[in-house]
């Protein structure tokens, strides 16, 4: 079957955040919207033809549409063979693993992550290159570029493809293979963990809940913990994967996750506490009596990766994202491996997985991840965890304690202001810019600054640069405010302001953390003048 031409005129905000191409489901619906961001793809990827996609999403409100488009216009674009989630459902993690496992030349991933779903929620599409890992940007660029020009999209003119069975079917002289979504990402997990001492842990009386919060998980975690690891039935909750997700935001985080939070931290509760977001790649980690932050959880998985058998000859290297908290550098220094700091996002980490320089990464936002995969891993991390718990036999307090009397604690906090007036926001960013070398020559409040700029990345394997990732201002002590603006909102602007003060080994570590962090909070607020700017005097979520 020919391909059909169809007149297009170009869309003007078709640039890729973050985390690719995010807006509202309303503005993905208007027409061709999809189809001219998909083609400005396709015609941006060399080599396509006759090679294999993955396509794939986190089950939310529109999936089932894009997921026929896309497949509809991979065959009229000469994609030989695709690989689709039965149901039209992969996690990202398991998308990147099977763009590998398979050597294909990409894949396709439909989810707006953490952002909340249905009819008006919020819709999204990555793509992800033949590592696995989120298309860097000289590919992001080429296709806004290509989106702006774009004049015509291709497309065959079939019925719906049955993604209900697993089955290998046909589309216009394409392959397409209907896979178990769970199969091979769960074997993959099995091959780097002991699954035998956690399933002890299990049988010992261990317990625990997963909140897949109705997102994508859900199927992931179920066969996993329940299925393989014999924890017991009902361990995973909202575990059905729901178009809405029940209604929810699917963001694993103490505002949003705060019944599991109640429930973990109460006598009666489980030993252990986790969850994930939309499409899979976030976790949250709650021991009793203890929520581990992201960045503290990224410094104790790196401490004790060697725990598991995948590590079990240690790490090349840890690479965290500009944002998130100092905790692992400490483990850097101490295990002597490599250390790098890069912009947020996932991609910023391809390379130096790809290059061997890095094993394990993490970002504050509960992102972490290492090289079996090219995104963030929120199953992966739950088991990473459970092995070293395994492993250990110690409760996830006690590790984290243990951990802070070694390396120290750095206190950290992240307040964002969301759906902040846009041009507020960017004058906020653009004046303090300005003032970035006062600040280091006067600095601020009787504060001695020792760093303030606008972080530039300069990427150690391609040399290529990234500039403006985030304002940066340490001070001699060795705290630090850095302020960023979000590129995953749909509405408006958010302002992120992340906050860290360290204490030594030997120092007190048993502050509530908004207390420890109270000055700097003050301070930032002066600094950057937040509330005057955005007429907000407290932030919408505090992590
Ligand atoms: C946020 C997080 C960032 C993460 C990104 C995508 O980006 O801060 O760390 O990589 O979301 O995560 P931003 O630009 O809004 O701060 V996800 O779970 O959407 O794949
Ligand atoms: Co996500």
């Amino acid at each position: 079957m020919s391909a059909r031409i169809v007149s297009i005129t170009p869309f003007d905000d078709q640039k890729p955040g973050t985390s690719g191409l995010r807006k509202r489901v309303a503005h993905f619906r208007q027409p061709h919207y999809v189809e001219t961001f998909l083609q400005s793809l396709f015609d941006s990827l060399k080599g396509l033809q006759g090679q294999t996609l993955v396509i794939g999403g986190d089950g939310r409100y529109f999936n089932d549409t894009v997921i026929q488009t896309a497949i509809r216009m991979a065959a009229a674009n000469g994609v030989g063979r695709v690989i689709v989630g039965q149901g039209g459902i992969l996690s990202t993690p398991a998308a990147s693993h099977l763009i590998r496992h398979n050597g294909a030349f990409g894949g396709i991933i439909l989810s707006a992550s953490h952002n909340p779903g249905g009819p008006d929620g919020d819709f999204g599409i990555k793509y992800n290159a033949s590592n696995g890992g989120p298309a860097p940007e000289r590919i992001t660029d080429a296709v806004y570029a290509r989106s702006k020009v774009i004049d015509r999209y291709l497309t065959v003119d079939t019925p719906d493809i049955d993604l209900a069975a697993i089955a290998s079917l046909e589309v216009a002289g394409m392959a397409v293979d209907v896979v178990d979504p769970v199969a091979d990402y769960a074997a993959l997990m099995e091959s780097l963990f002991d699954f035998n001492a956690i399933a002890d842990l299990f049988a010992a009386g261990f317990s625990m809940q997963f909140d897949a919060m109705h997102a994508v998980t859900g199927p992931y975690a179920r066969a996993i913990l329940e299925g393989r690891l014999g924890a017991a039935e009902g361990t995973v909750i909202n575990a059905v994967p729901l178009p809405d997700f029940g209604g929810g935001h699917p963001d694993p985080n103490l505002v949003y996750a705060k019944d599991l939070h109640d429930l973990v931290m109460s006598p009666e509760g489980p030993d252990f506490g986790a969850a994930s977001d939309g499409d899979g790649d976030r976790n949250l980690i709650i021991g009793k009596g203890r929520f581990v932050t992201p960045s503290d959880s990224l410094a104790v998985l790196a401490a004790n990766a060697h725990l598991a058998p995948a590590y079990k000859g240690g790490i090349a290297g840890i690479a965290r994202s500009m944002p998130t908290s100092a905790a692992a550098d400490r483990v850097a220094e101490t295990l002597g491996v490599e250390m790098h700091e890069t912009p947020t996002g996932w991609k910023f980490f391809g390379n130096l997985l790809d290059a061997g320089r890095v094993t394990i990464c993490g970002e504050e936002s509960a992102g972490t991840g290492s090289d079996h995969v090219r995104e963030k891993d929120g199953v992966w991390a739950v088991l990473l965890w459970l092995n070293i718990l395994a492993a250990r036999r110690q409760s996830v307090d006690e590790i984290v304690q243990a951990h802070w009397a070694t390396y120290g604690r750095n206190y950290y906090s992240r307040h964002d202001y969301e759906e902040v007036d846009t041009a507020a926001a960017n004058a906020l960013m653009d004046d303090l810019r300005a003032r970035l070398d006062t600040l280091v020559s006067e600095g601020f409040e009787g504060r001695e600054i020792v760093l303030a700029d606008d972080f530039t990345y300069l990427d150690p394997v391609d040399g290529s640069t990234a500039a403006k990732q985030g304002v940066r201002i340490g001070f001699a002590d060795g705290s630090r405010i850095v302020f960023r603006l979000s590129g995953t909102g749909t509405v408006g602007a958010t302002l992120r302001v992340y906050l860290e003060r360290y204490e030594p080994p030997a120092g007190d570590h048993d502050t509530d953390t908004q207390e420890a962090l109270a000055d700097l909070v003050a301070l930032a607020d002066t600094l950057a003048g937040i509330a005057s700017r955005t007429g907000r005097s407290t932030p919408s979520v505090i992590t």
